[in-house]
């Protein structure tokens, strides 16, 4: 569950680690499971795609939905965390993403800091995104791609789009954009369902269209020390989340399957 020494360093220069076989294919289909029904509610924390009906992201998932509530206080996701910033953190954000096949849309090259700093008041680039991929990811069906070593450089200048997608974002211009990939290339965030991802806040990054017949869905946990809160609030609560406690790993092994099974017995 811990990460290993050269885990930790390849974090600390690259600014993201892709972890293989994280998670089973038996949790990964638990949390597909809830999909369909998550995304069929019409409420505010659904985020559709601009030019159709399908969700781009879900947001708030682990008041929605007891399997989310389990999956972001999963150890494999909480203690790399904790491990890495050394402190008690709060969940700030849970959402999946998703790409739908011929359609799913862009997300522009950004670091997460810059919403987190701009819209929210958060003050240092402390905060790490967890993701589990819940299908395969692919070159064809929009990875995330990453540019190695662009948190190196520090908070990019950024500006806020709010036309290119459905999603309000702020994102680095594109000259910026390519010096830093001259300096660190490419890297696209592929593998199977159960993968894990872990990335900062200054890490640039994004992804494009889904053109492929494949949909792309990914659970993402943004996870931020305590110590290190939000102190604006114009943001709706499932965009950062105003609870501060500090989040406690699950107990037990493994752990999404397991409580779940408990849940089953005891609803039987
Ligand atoms: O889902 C994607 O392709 C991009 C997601 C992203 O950029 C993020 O979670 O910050």
């Amino acid at each position: 569950m811990r990460l290993n020494d050269s885990e930790i360093e390849r974090f600390r220069e690259d600014g993201f680690l892709i972890l293989p076989e994280r998670f089973s294919a038996e949790e990964v289909a638990l949390l597909k499971a809830e999909l369909p029904r998550l995304f069929a509610e019409r409420r505010p924390e659904n985020f559709r795609e601009k030019e159709s009906d399908a969700v781009r992201t879900a947001m708030g998932l682990h008041l929605r939905s007891e399997v989310y509530a389990r999956a972001v206080r999963d150890p494999r996701l909480v203690e790399p965390a904790r491990q890495l910033l050394g402190e008690d953190l709060y969940v700030q954000q849970v959402k999946v993403n998703a790409k739908a096949a011929f359609s799913g849309d862009v997300w522009q090259w950004h670091y997460d800091f810059a919403t987190h700093h701009g819209e929210d008041g958060v003050p240092e680039p402390l905060a790490l995104n967890l993701h589990i991929l819940l299908d395969e990811v692919n070159e064809f069906n929009g990875p995330l791609v990453f540019i190695p070593g662009s948190h190196r450089r520090g908070p990019a200048p950024a500006t806020l789009d709010t036309e290119t997608t459905s999603y309000p974002l702020w994102v680095v211009e594109d000259e910026t954009v390519a010096k830093l990939i001259e300096e660190g290339g490419l890297v696209s965030a592929k593998g199977p369902p159960g993968t894990m991802l872990i990335f900062g806040d200054t890490l640039v990054h994004g992804s494009s269209l889904n053109m492929s017949p494949w949909p792309r869905t990914i659970f993402s946990l943004i996870l931020n020390p305590v110590s290190n809160a939000l102190t604006r609030r114009r943001r709706p609560d499932h965009q950062h989340h105003r609870d501060l406690t500090p989040v406690a790993p699950l107990p037990g092994s493994p752990r999404l399957l397991a409580a779940d099974r408990a849940g089953v017995e005891t609803r039987a």
